[in-house]
């Protein structure tokens, strides 16, 4: 009725003006609408033109160096370079040459490459990466780098955490850069130092993505390295996932990434962070290459975890200072309060590898250990009685005031966490502990002339190879010379094992300590003695002074030189 009297009242010119005029308003309508979403809506996730937009916007021009090729200096600038490796840690003049949209080779597996996501149902991510005083160039370009290589669909934003850098570039300069990015990337600013736990927390707090990735200010996010990641988070909200961490030389910024790496993280008594080869299981369980791999810790800088879940399983200490120790706290805390650290083999980020601290490492009230009170706070709070052997390396700890740990002893008991023990017999099955489950472990020591002389490294590099020694036993359980006869005979300590060395028709030897991943020589304790099976030679001191190695030598059963007693003896 109503349209047929319309119909009546409009003729067809006035009809067709009518049209015009309410389509030309609706077009301005959804104009103002599209450039109002696209570029001035506060807090408006970027669309995907916005987004190929703001790359071609932040390009820079290209340069000689492409797939991540090195830089070669010569002359002055090689100089000037070398002199950056000792303030910087790395070479900056080679940095400041190579494009911050340098291109770099994938590094993923072709299976990893063939796999294809559905963006539209993966969960978005904030990108944080914290920096104090870092130079220009690499953290640009770990910005770049992360805008460069990941879908539009996916980047929520990226946020810069500036944790009280004092550099002026990193001030105005800094702020004006990032406009180009169009509010994609946020600048947060800390005017009171708080070291990189905090300031990761800091970051987190700001994020407003479902997921949070964290990454270091010298890193280059590689080909396709967000969707693995946020995929795995969204199949798992409670897995803490890292990506494949590639190397970037520090000295010409030379990129190389592994396609087929697969190593995961462990850790030492010292609490300091390892890797570690697959484990057998891991090998049984997955069933393709691409699948997840469940690592027991991780190296702490590169990761991403679902937002909510970061803040549910506890986040980080709050207490732990500047650098060090948060990266096995999150790890232990997640395995046992019910999520699981993994690493994504098909994701592929690069960092810069650097041999020192280009920044002030003393915390608070001038500690100038914090990666040793750090460490302590997580085996307080995390490892129960297995604390006794960080203690064992750091007996100068046992009474050092770390701060107050209650609201870290309430999170383990809020979310119901299991034992230390389980971790280890679940999750980290290969690591060897000292003083369980062996024939027997303590100061091996042999008495000449009424002095007891032990076992000892001599100070000498563990990571390596080296020959044993002996030195005046030292009480209290000195960690050098403590050792373990496990129950497979390996004489051994946290990750050397101990091997005869005899050359060929010679009837004494040494004693080599060599890494327990090769099989390792069995010994066995008879009349107390220490037989090492396959020379048959007996461990001795005839001839050996405190400070010199150990000798192996035929089997005397009356020679007090080859009488071993375990002081301390756990025997099981
Ligand atoms: O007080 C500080 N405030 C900060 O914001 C000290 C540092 N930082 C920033 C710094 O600018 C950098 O971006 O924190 C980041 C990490 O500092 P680095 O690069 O000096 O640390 P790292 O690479 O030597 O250390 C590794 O272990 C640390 C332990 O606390 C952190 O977990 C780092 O994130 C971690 N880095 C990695 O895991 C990268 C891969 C290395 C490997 C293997
Ligand atoms: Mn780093």
């Amino acid at each position: 009725m109503i349209i047929s009297l319309l119909c009546r009242y409009l003729s067809p010119r006035r009809f067709s003006s009518l049209v015009q005029t309410v389509a030309f308003f609706a077009g301005l309508m959804m104009v103002s609408y599209l450039v109002y979403t696209t570029f001035l809506a506060p807090g408006a996730p970027p669309t995907a033109t916005v987004l190929k937009r703001i790359q071609r916007a932040g390009r820079n021009p290209g340069d000689g160096y492409v797939r991540g090729e090195g830089v070669r200096l010569s002359g002055e600038e090689k100089t000037k370079g070398e002199d950056d490796m000792k303030t910087w840690f790395m070479n900056v003049v080679a940095s400041d040459k190579i494009s911050l949209d340098r291109s770099i080779r994938d590094a993923r597996r072709g299976e990893c490459k063939a796999i294809s996501y559905d963006l539209s149902k993966l969960p978005r991510a904030s990108v944080i990466i914290i920096f104090t005083d870092e130079a220009w160039t690499p953290l640009m370009r770990t910005v770049h780098s992360v805008i460069n290589r990941s879908p539009p669909e996916l980047l929520e934003e990226v946020i810069l955490l500036d944790d009280n850098s004092q550099r002026d570039e990193l001030k105005g300069k800094l702020d004006e850069y990032v406009k180009r990015f169009d509010g994609l990337v946020k600048v947060v600013r800390k005017n009171v130092r708080h070291g990189l736990i905090r300031a990761k927390l800091a970051g987190a707090r700001e994020a407003t993505g479902e997921v949070i990735v964290f990454l270091d200010s010298h890193c280059e996010a590689n080909h396709g390295w967000l969707e693995p990641l946020v995929a795995r988070i969204g199949e798992s909200p409670s897995a803490v996932v890292c990506p494949v961490i590639d190397y970037i030389n520090a000295h010409d910024m030379q990129y190389s990434g592994d396609p087929y790496a697969q190593s995961v993280g462990g850790f030492t008594w010292s609490l300091h962070f390892t890797w570690e080869p697959l484990p057998e299981s891991e090998k049984q369980r997955r069933k393709t290459p691409t699948e997840y791999i469940r690592s027991p810790t991780m190296a702490g800088g590169l990761l991403a975890a679902n937002r909510e879940y970061f803040f549910h399983v506890g986040g980080y200490d709050e207490e732990m200072d500047i650098w060090g120790g948060e990266n096995l706290e999150i790890a232990f805390r997640v395995w046992t309060c019910g999520g699981s650290i993994e690493f994504i083999p098909c994701s592929h980020v690069g960092h810069i590898f650097r041999d020192g601290h280009p920044y002030n490492m003393t915390g608070r009230g001038g500690n100038k250990d914090v990666h040793g009170t750090n460490s302590k706070r997580l085996a307080e709070v995390w490892m129960d009685d297995y604390k006794r052997l960080y203690y064992l390396h750091r007996s100068d700890l046992k009474t050092k005031d770390v701060g107050d740990l209650s609201e870290r002893h309430k999170l383990r008991e809020k979310l119901q966490c299991k034992p230390f023990k389980w971790f280890l017999d679940n999750v980290a099955p290969d690591k060897f502990v000292p003083d369980e489950n062996v024939q027997a472990y303590g100061m091996l020591q042999a008495v000449i002339d009424g002095t007891k002389i032990c076992l000892d490294t001599l100070q000498q590099d563990e990571k390596g190879s080296y020959g044993m020694g002996v030195y005046y036993c030292q009480g209290g359980g000195s960690s050098a010379q403590l050792m373990s006869l496990a129950h497979d005979g390996r004489l051994r300590r946290e990750t050397s094992c101990a091997h005869g060395v005899v050359r060929e028709r010679e009837t004494s030897g040494t004693v080599v300590m060599r890494s327990c991943r090769e099989k390792g020589d069995e010994w066995k304790r008879q009349d107390g003695q220490l037989r090492h099976v396959n020379s048959g030679l007996c461990l001795s001191i005839r001839g050996v002074k405190s400070g010199e190695k150990i000798i192996i030598e035929v089997c005397d059963s009356s020679a007090p030189e080859q009488r071993w007693d375990y002081s301390n003896p756990t025997v099981m």
